[in-house]
């Protein structure tokens, strides 16, 4: 390697060593603070499944709440584009109320480890990380260069299935409609996010790319569910489509199409993508980098 290299070699890891003890430094600030509040944390261990309680709750975004996305997406570098993924935003609309039974729900996304085992044992298909992911083929990452059918071939192997749309929200919302998993403010320290722009990566939280399930633990829902925002963005079952006018109880989303739900944005993804309302799409044979899932469980 010549010299220079190695210098900017040299300057960029310095950079992420820097990146990383800043994320550090901002959770242990945040931790001193909540305990200056009489706040304790208790920090849920990243494995297995939590529980997401039957309830009813409005999924989908009023159009103030699509203006708040459109504001967030304005703080970014790109904000140029914001206008034209103003679609995107829209199909958040209209809030309608949803009703849902008992679910399980994986605790954090599927790890290149757990695939590996559903490969090892057969139902599974080997994955083309070598054609632009080799480096996520670590047992600890999200697994990612997926489809979204053997997404559900691998859930189906665990004895569960991806989750709807309206369970993966409801899981992200709570019942009282947080627009992120921890709360209704942005925050760049809590979250794998990235930005809008030429340069899609962002390491304030400690990560250009992904991150080990779980590294972010200030990401979770109050219940414990990690990296809902961010990380790997997240294969979910429906078809994408308009959403309901009315209330609806277990929706399952329109009966046939051509691009499947996406949620949750990715370490690629702007602020106003890691709201737990935000909607992506994409064909289902696609393969992305950035993508991954979890699965659920009947309650
Ligand atoms: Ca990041
Ligand atoms: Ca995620």
């Amino acid at each position: 390697m010549p010299p220079s290299a190695l210098k900017i070699g040299f300057v960029a890891a310095v950079a992420l060593v820097s990146a990383a003890v800043a994320a550090r430094a901002g959770a242990e600030q945040k931790r001193r603070a909540d305990v200056a509040l009489g706040v304790v944390t208790l920090t849920a261990p990243i494995e297995g499944t939590v529980l997401v309680r039957a309830g009813t709750f409005t999924m989908g975004s009023e159009v103030a709440e699509i203006e708040h996305a459109l504001t967030l997406c304005r703080y970014e570098p790109g904000r140029q584009s914001c206008e034209r993924n103003i679609d995107d935003f829209a199909a958040e609309f209209p809030p309608h109320s949803v009703t849902l039974t008992d679910t399980r729900i994986d605790r954090a996304e599927v790890t290149a480890g757990d695939y590996r085992r559903c490969v090892e044992t057969g139902p599974c298909l080997s994955l083309p990380f070598a054609s632009g992911g080799k480096r996520f083929e670590q047992p600890d990452l999200p697994v990612t260069m997926v489809s979204w059918g053997e997404a559900s071939t691998y859930c189906k192997w665990r004895g569960g299935r991806l989750p709807t749309e309206a369970e993966w929200e409801r899981a992200a919302r709570g019942l009282t409609g947080r627009r992120f998993p921890w709360g209704s403010t942005y925050d760049p320290y809590l979250a794998n996010g990235g930005r809008l722009g030429l340069d899609p990566f962002e390491d304030k939280d400690g990560y250009l790319e992904l991150s080990p399930v779980g590294a972010l633990p200030f990401s979770r829902t109050p219940d414990g569910i990690v990296d809902l925002a961010g990380n790997a963005e997240e294969w979910v079952s429906d078809w994408f489509g308009a959403y309901p006018e009315g209330a609806v109880t277990d929706p399952k989303g329109p009966e046939t199409g051509d691009e499947k739900v996406i949620r949750g944005g990715s370490y690629a993804h702007g602020r106003a993508w890691l709201r737990s309302a935000a909607r992506g799409h994409d064909l289902p044979g696609s393969r992305r980098a950035w993508r991954g899932f979890r699965c659920a469980y009947e309650g």
